[in-house]
């Protein structure tokens, strides 16, 4: 039988109820590079604690999914450079065979959900890629929000991805998409875009109450709130989209296909634009986990 291993915070929150925000390990080893990945994972854990919540980064170490990393386990995931990219499709086989392996936001999700919890904190999930009419790509994140009933907190998808196309797929799946205090979708490194938000809430009881009243009507899945990026750390469109189509044209020149689409991009835009791009994403971690804290102190 499959044991899970709980950091000790994670294990007194569970037992007492308190509040508890997951956050997941792929940003970690595929999103940012080393040593800037470690220290906004250490940081977005601390500002979960400033928030009023315990926080509870979970992967997969030699085989076992752990809900709340220690410090020395956070260091070596940011440190290791062969772990895994865990979706849907490949969470129960890592830990069949023993292995390491970081989770996406789909993985994420399960693990949550396992665990108890019920809000989760992260950068952009995955979405429609550009060119999924020829390739098929579409993150397994979209069809997990449709099934599994966790609350997860983003800056919207990320703004390499086809968002026109990501937002239909959602709504096609039946995925409550909440703009977090505006009108329009936040598009990751930017807080506006052109795509007017499904739904707007403007407090963290609101999609508290939504989320119950869903399980209430017994209707599965998630909620995706787009939260967007503070105003001082946002990169506006007409600066990033131009660096967003060199790094979409390299990608496809290099043939890079598959798990490893997400992971270029990201690193060819963080080259583009000295850096700013991190700054950015790091920013908006924050901002997730804050707003995440506040919906979990809600929902206990
Ligand atoms: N958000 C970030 N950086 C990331 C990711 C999200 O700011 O690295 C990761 C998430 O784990 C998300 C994954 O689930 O990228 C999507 O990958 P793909 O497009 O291959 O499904
Ligand atoms: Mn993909």
């Amino acid at each position: 039988m499959m044991t899970l291993h709980y950091s000790d915070e994670v294990a007194a929150a569970l037992q007492s109820k308190s509040p508890i925000v997951a956050l997941e390990s792929t940003i970690i080893t595929h999103g940012m590079p080393f040593p800037q990945n470690l220290e906004t994972a250490r940081l977005v854990e601390e500002e979960v604690r400033n928030s009023g919540a315990i926080p509870a980064t979970i992967a997969v170490l030699n085989g076992h999914l752990h809900i709340g990393l220690s410090d020395r386990e956070l260091t070596d995931l940011a440190q290791s450079t062969n772990v895994s990219k865990l979706s849907r499709a490949d969470l129960a086989a890592c830990i069949a065979k023993g292995e390491t392996g970081a989770t996406t936001v789909a993985a994420t999700m399960i693990a949550a959900k396992v665990a108890g919890i019920h809000v989760f904190a992260t950068g952009g999930i995955g979405g429609v890629h550009s060119g999924a009419e020829d390739s098929f790509d579409i993150s397994a994140d979209l069809q997990e929000l449709a099934q599994t009933d966790v609350i997860v907190v983003a800056a919207g998808a990320k703004a390499i991805l086809d968002l026109p196309k990501t937002w239909e797929v959602l709504e096609t799946l039946g995925v409550p998409v909440i703009a977090y205090g505006q009108d329009e979708l936040p598009a990751f490194w930017s807080a506006s875009s052109p795509h007017s938000a499904p739904i707007r809430m403007d407090t963290a009881l609101e999609i508290a109450n939504a989320a119950k009243l869903r399980k209430v009507l017994d209707v599965p899945g998630g909620h995706l709130v787009c939260n967007p990026i503070p105003a001082h750390a946002e990169i506006k469109e007409d600066v990033i989209g131009p660096i967003i189509a060199k790094a979409l044209s390299e990608a496809s020149s290099a043939n890079i296909q598959g798990k490893a689409v997400t992971p270029f991009l990201l690193q060819r835009i963080f080259e583009l634009t000295g850096g700013k791009s991190l700054d950015a994403n790091i920013q908006l971690v924050f901002n997730n986990a804050r707003l995440a804290s506040q919906i979990a102190i809600e929902m206990a």
